[in-house]
């Protein structure tokens, strides 16, 4: 919640979500040029958000050899969006120099790496860099269930696909995941019907936009690629 006076009130909150809070995020322009940094806290803001405030982030889509797409439901630590089931990972690239750079993603590939070992424990060497596949940027904003947080980023999507389920060695950090689960398209189709079950609305607007047409592709994924426009959803 806040005082009243705009400045809300972080302390109700899990400490170590309250901590990641003060990462720098990338401020972008709608054509994705970076022009500053701000913090997470307030890049998530609403009433930033409403003034404009867009950042850069990454959704990371991951698959098994059967083709089976790593769900995770947010823990409910989150500060933004939690208990909700949303794809493999997302986060933000941040505001450093090995994040920064533009050149084939890389930095957006860091991040995606970074955040596939401290969220879900998938070590460095089982997410090499090169074998994520970038495919488009979409543009969305979205306000969460407590309307003083919210996104509004241009997000880099990622996929990469690899061998047995059995053998992606996921480890969840339990102040992030809550749980995660493997699943196929009907499968995932299932969830969505089910109204009990809450989805993100990034997860939400990928899934009726992109994911069902991409998902037979998997193995020619670069055929999809789009990757200069930046599609607003
Ligand atoms: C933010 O994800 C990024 C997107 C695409 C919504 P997040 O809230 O999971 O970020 P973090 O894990 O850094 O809190
Ligand atoms: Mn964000």
């Amino acid at each position: 919640g806040s005082r009243g006076d705009g400045e809300p009130q972080l302390s109700e909150y899990d400490e170590e979500q309250v901590r990641l809070m003060a990462e720098m995020c990338i401020v972008v322009d709608p054509q994705d040029n970076r022009i500053g940094a701000d913090s997470k806290k307030t890049c998530h803001l609403m009433t930033n958000i409403n003034k404009g405030l867009l950042h850069r982030a990454f959704s990371v889509f991951l698959f098994d050899d059967q083709s089976r797409l790593l769900l995770q439901q947010r823990a409910s630590e989150k500060i933004t969006f939690p208990d909700m089931w949303t794809n493999t990972c997302c986060s933000h690239p941040l505001n450093v120099p090995d994040e920064l750079e533009e050149a084939d993603q890389i930095g957006v590939r860091r991040a995606a790496q970074r955040k596939l070992q401290h969220e879900l424990g998938i070590p460095y060497k089982s997410a090499p860099l090169d074998q994520f596949h970038y495919l488009t940027r979409i543009h969305y904003l979205a306000p969460c269930e407590d309307p003083m947080w919210g996104e509004h980023e241009i997000d880099y999507i990622l996929f990469i696909k690899r061998g047995k389920a059995e053998d992606v060695d996921v480890k969840v950090n339990p102040n992030e995941v809550r749980d995660v689960k493997w699943v196929t398209q009907d499968e995932l189709k299932a969830m969505f019907a089910d109204k009990d079950i809450p989805m993100t609305p990034w997860f939400k607007l990928i899934c009726n936009t992109f994911l069902f047409k991409w998902w037979p592709h998997l193995d020619d994924i670069d055929s999809q690629r789009d990757e200069h426009t930046i599609h607003k959803l």
